[in-house]
């Protein structure tokens, strides 16, 4: 199907922090080179952004500020905004979740909704705060992850194992603000029947979109195979829309109810401010010409591919999603991307360290686009790209291209002669990848249409190195204007491939060539570039970038590594429960063990064992041996040397590493996991019994 007009959304970023490289390159950044190219066609394009500014993620930042929601929101909505403007993510409107025309907009979709019978009623028992009298919902919960075992996994994931959970799950669950334990309360909510579009969605999404991306097209399988169940619209919480319903006091609409709708409402919002140049609202939502396309992570694929298409689709008179090209996750270093671990490159910093340098970080960004699967941003990668292809490759070509102009041409644009074959074939390699970068753009193919574009400087870079005008320039000018007509065309090309990706980087060469627009139509075109045009001041495109530069990053995370192991450490520890008691036992089955009182005499690590320490004690008895698994507890265990210990006597002697172990030697586990051997509070005679 032939459309007329492209609506483009990007994820509403939460306004609980600042955005980071994750956000850039999972969203942003494809999300601006779709945008960018398809207005360089001349095609009708709307891109629309906003903060999603609802929810308990910004009320959690509150809390932890210990500043108002409405500030948190404000600050971070220009934050975020600031630094989407700053990297060039050209949107045609910004705006948030908290403007007046959304919460209308929001409610009056709910209560239209509502008002058809969209909606069911139901009551269930939700977690409770006695004490703060508030329901919580499922991040403000906390307890001990079910599978792994740690404390303060949340109530819908464990960041340590990586378990999506729900709260019910949670071992001694307790409020994540306060500490208190909680209770079950009952409560009323509206829900969204997904199961009634269950036939729909599988129509519409496995039958007639096969063409998603695999991993968008596969989580839509996966859920519809699970059999869909009904979702929760409303929610008790006192930041949010409030629900337009009589008896819905104290109760919001869910945050993933109201932000989708942010798009529409961000639209009218651009549209009723600028009616001449955008036009009506509805003909980017209602028309069916109007193709849209939802940028987004891949933990939202449900939300636009299931639950936003269903609420379109229960409103009816909107339009659908055409694609959601959702990427995987971007990592750090190895490391999943954290807000709340600090463990991110964040876009305000990068700029303050890496001033100018926007397309680099946006190149790296897409030539690692997490596309296909998870990929990892590293520091030594990010050097290694910037330094041996933006300046060695793409700004090496240009700046040659250029001096060498200034130098024999006073600048101004050579004239072409008579065409050898090495020429030619030159001007037929080029000539192919406007069609190759306009089939990997169409397919949302970031990582191999920027990777293509790059492949025209490498043809630029041989072309010159090959044909080496400089030495010509001895004894052929005529042969070497040519060579330089025609490199300075692929300059010129490199501006038009290169402006979706490296807008910046594409304007100020454009500059240098004296080239006062792009369009993409002209891609491939030996004709740029007039003869004798004069050219502008020449600068060099990229810089190299520093070891030291780097370090200074590594060692920035290393600090906050060390941190938050450090805090990780405290956290279990403050939310240590002491294990159950055992069952009852009886003093008969205590007799049994023999407890003795004995004095270290000797405490060396085994060799060859991590675990080991070998120790001898003066038992009262002759001396004796016990080996213990507590080497990790103790680095130094000479600090043991003189204590008394407690230890069981009779344990019948057991073989490790080659050496016999005559009982074992009682140790407390602290909540960290380290052991403390234990100990008597004044001294007694070695031999001694504990009873
Ligand atoms: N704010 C979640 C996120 O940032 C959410 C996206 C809303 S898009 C309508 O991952
Ligand atoms: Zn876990």
């Amino acid at each position: 199907m032939k459309f007329k007009r492209t609506l483009v959304t990007s994820a509403l970023p939460y306004a609980n922090g600042p955005v980071h490289i994750g956000h850039l390159a999972g969203v942003y950044v494809p999300a601006d080179i779709y945008v960018r190219y398809l207005r360089l066609r001349g095609e009708e394009v709307l891109f629309v952004g906003g903060s999603d500014e609802h929810g308990v993620p910004v009320t959690i930042r509150a809390r932890q500020e210990g500043i108002t929601v409405q500030d948190v929101v404000d600050r971070y909505h220009n934050l975020i905004k600031n630094s989407f403007g700053e990297f060039g993510i050209s949107f045609d409107v910004y705006s948030r979740t908290t403007s007046p025309i959304h919460h209308q907009f929001a409610s009056d979709y709910f209560r239209h909704l509502y008002d058809n019978g969209k909606f069911i009623q139901q009551t269930t028992e939700q977690f409770y705060d006695p004490e703060t009298q508030e329901f919580l919902t499922d991040r403000n919960i906390k307890g001990e992850c079910p599978r792994c075992h740690a404390q303060g996994a949340y109530g819908d994931q464990c960041e340590k194992c990586g378990a999506t959970l729900s709260p019910d799950e949670l071992i001694n669950p307790y409020n994540a603000v306060n500490g208190n334990p909680l209770t079950k309360k009952s409560t009323t909510h509206w829900y969204l029947p997904l199961d009634q579009y269950q036939q729909w969605l599988e129509n519409w999404i496995l039958e007639n979109h096969k063409e998603w991306r695999p991993n968008v097209y596969g989580q839509c399988k996966s859920w519809l195979d699970g059999g869909l169940k009904p979702r929760a619209v409303t929610r008790d919480l006192n930041w949010g829309i409030p629900v337009p319903v009589e008896g819905a006091d104290g109760k919001v609409l869910y945050v993933w109810f109201d932000a989708p709708i942010g798009y529409i409402s961000n639209t009218k919002e651009l549209c009723d401010a600028n009616p001449d140049k955008y036009g009506k609202w509805e003909t980017w939502w209602k028309d069916r010409d109007t193709r849209l396309v939802h940028f987004i992570g891949k933990d939202n694929i449900v939300f636009h591919c299931i639950v936003f298409p269903t609420m379109l689709k229960a409103h009816g008179d909107y339009i659908l999603p055409d694609n959601v090209p959702s990427n995987e996750f971007l990592n750090l270093e190895g490391d999943k991307i954290s807000t709340s671990r600090n463990w991110a490159v964040w876009l305000n910093e990068y700029l303050v360290d890496f001033p100018g340098k926007q397309d680099v970080l946006r190149y790296v960004l897409t030539a690692n686009a997490p596309e296909t699967k998870d990929n990892d941003f590293t520091w030594s990668d990010f050097q290694a790209r910037n330094n041996n292809e933006l300046v060695a490759i793409y700004g090496n070509f240009v700046n040659r291209a250029l001096v060498l102009t200034q130098k024999y041409f006073d600048g101004k644009v050579p004239a072409m002669g008579s065409l050898n074959d090495y020429d030619k074939a030159t001007i037929e390699e080029f000539k192919n990848v406007k069609e190759g970068l306009e089939d990997l753009l169409n397919n949302f193919r970031f990582r191999d249409a920027q990777k293509e574009a790059m492949n025209l400087a490498r043809i630029g870079n041989k072309y010159l190195a090959d044909s080496e005008p400089w030495k010509l320039a001895k004894t052929d000018m005529t042969r070497t204007a040519t060579i330089l007509n025609l490199a300075l065309q692929i300059a010129a090309n490199l501006s038009i491939a290169f402006e979706p990706f490296l807008p910046f980087s594409s304007q100020k060469l454009r500059k240098m060539l004296a080239l006062d627009h792009a369009d993409w139509s002209q891609l491939g075109s030996t004709s740029l570039l007039a003869e004798g045009q004069a050219l502008g001041e020449v600068s060099l495109l990229f810089e190299k970038i520093e070891d030291e530069a780097i370090q200074k990053q590594l060692d920035r995370l290393a600090r906050i590594k060390a941190e938050n192991e450090q805090k990780a450490k405290e956290e279990e520890m403050k939310n240590w429960h002491p294990a159950e008691i055992k069952a009852a036992t009886s003093i008969d089955d205590f007799d049994k063990m023999d407890i003795r009182v004995a004095t270290v005499l000797d405490c060396q690590p085994v060799k060859k064992s991590e675990r080991l320490l070998q120790f001898r004690l003066d038992d009262g008895m002759g001396g004796r041996t016990i080996l213990s698994g507590i080497a990790q507890s103790y680095p130094d265990p000479s600090v043991l040397i003189g204590k008394q210990v407690l230890f069981i006597a009779n344990f019948p002697p057991r073989k490790m590493m080659g050496i016999e172990s005559q009982g074992m030697i009682l140790s407390a586990v602290n909540a960290d996991g380290k052991l403390v051997v234990t100990t008597v509070s004044a001294a007694v005679k070695n031999g001694c019994s504990v009873g």
